[in-house]
């Protein structure tokens, strides 16, 4: 057991560049001493911040497919997370992406969902905190950008047969549409709003939020996972209001707050079958005023995720 660290320096699922030095920043800021230290947790860490010059480098013009920017980069990426991912968890520890933007998440649900079916014969559940649903298909998506599409992949909503754009992708790598639940949800695209009610996704925005309160929210998203389940979670840090994470590409007011993202946290620690957690989309170079800000609220997430309590 322990924990299993994959530290992903990439940005090519959008286009803003500083992404990628999300790892790093939250790294200095003690994120991994506080984790050994104050909550004795046996980190498995190999110390680089990858950085995929040679995934870059293999694909000196990536041309678009199907409208997907980047495709052979963010497929190579992604696939490589998803073996590291699947090594952590396939031995037991608890696997924490940080990254980068948001679209390695293909990389790192496949690993933990692979995993799981072979260590304990189980399809894990996704809790995905997030402003957006990342779920456009190549054909739904007005921008191209891969990191509004994971969970299209995933779920196998999306689908490619170029073992080289995402054809990787085996059944042992997908969840069920049913298996996901969305919390924070306020921009959503057209498209996605249709997929999500024709899929019946089990979705909580933050009009919901405003209604019933974090506290019954969260006991809804547990109610649906159902007990047993191993969780992964997928912690987009723009998910959080941007008074409290303003460096991140896409940020939409209107957000959760810091409390209400280490409840989310807290709570889904709390029923000890979390196996995975990602946090991503920390994005330094932007609004640096608000990156300290950003980066402790993201320390501060990962720590709740990991078992860290208030008393
Ligand atoms: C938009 C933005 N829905 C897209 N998505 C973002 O490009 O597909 N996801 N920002 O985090
Ligand atoms: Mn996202
Ligand atoms: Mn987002
Ligand atoms: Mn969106």
């Amino acid at each position: 057991d322990g924990l299993g660290v994959v530290a992903v320096g990439f940005s090519g699922g959008q286009p803003k560049p500083g992404v990628e030095a999300g790892p790093t920043a939250l790294i200095d800021a003690g994120l991994l001493t506080q984790l050994e230290n104050d909550l004795a947790l046996n980190v498995t860490f190999d110390g680089t911040v990858a950085s995929y010059a040679d995934v870059y480098a293999a694909h000196p013009d990536d041309p678009d497919v199907r409208g997907m920017k980047r495709p052979k980069t963010v497929s190579a990426v992604t696939r490589q997370i998803s073996e590291q991912v699947y090594a952590h968890a396939r031995a037991g520890r608890f696997a924490l992406t940080l990254g980068g933007d948001h679209s390695i998440a293909i990389g790192t649900i496949s690993g933990s969902a692979k995993a799981v079916r072979e260590r304990l014969g189980k399809e894990i559940a996704v809790v995905w905190v997030d402003a957006h649903a990342d779920i456009n298909t190549p054909e739904t998506s007005g921008s191209g950008n891969i990191h509004g599409m994971p969970v299209a992949f995933l779920t196998g909503l999306a689908r490619e047969t170029r073992e080289d754009v995402f054809g990787w992708i085996e059944d042992s790598h997908r969840i069920g549409v049913s298996k996901i639940v969305y919390i924070g949800l306020r921009d959503l695209d057209v498209g996605e709003k249709r997929i999500l009610r024709e899929n019946k996704v089990k979705c909580f925005t933050m009009h919901d939020i405003d209604r019933h309160g974090i506290g019954a929210i969260m006991d809804m998203t547990l109610e649906h996972i159902g007990p047993d389940t191993p969780i992964h979670l997928s912690f987009d840090v723009d998910a959080l209001d941007p008074m409290w994470a303003p460096s991140t590409g896409t940020p939409v007011r209107g957000g959760l707050t810091l409390r209400e993202g280490d409840f989310i946290a807290e709570c889904v620690a709390e029923t000890g079958a979390l196996v995975a957690m990602d946090l991503v989309e920390v994005n330094p170079s932007l609004d640096e005023v608000g990156a300290g800000d950003t980066i402790r609220a993201g320390c501060s997430l990962v720590r709740c995720a990991l078992g860290d309590t208030l008393l």
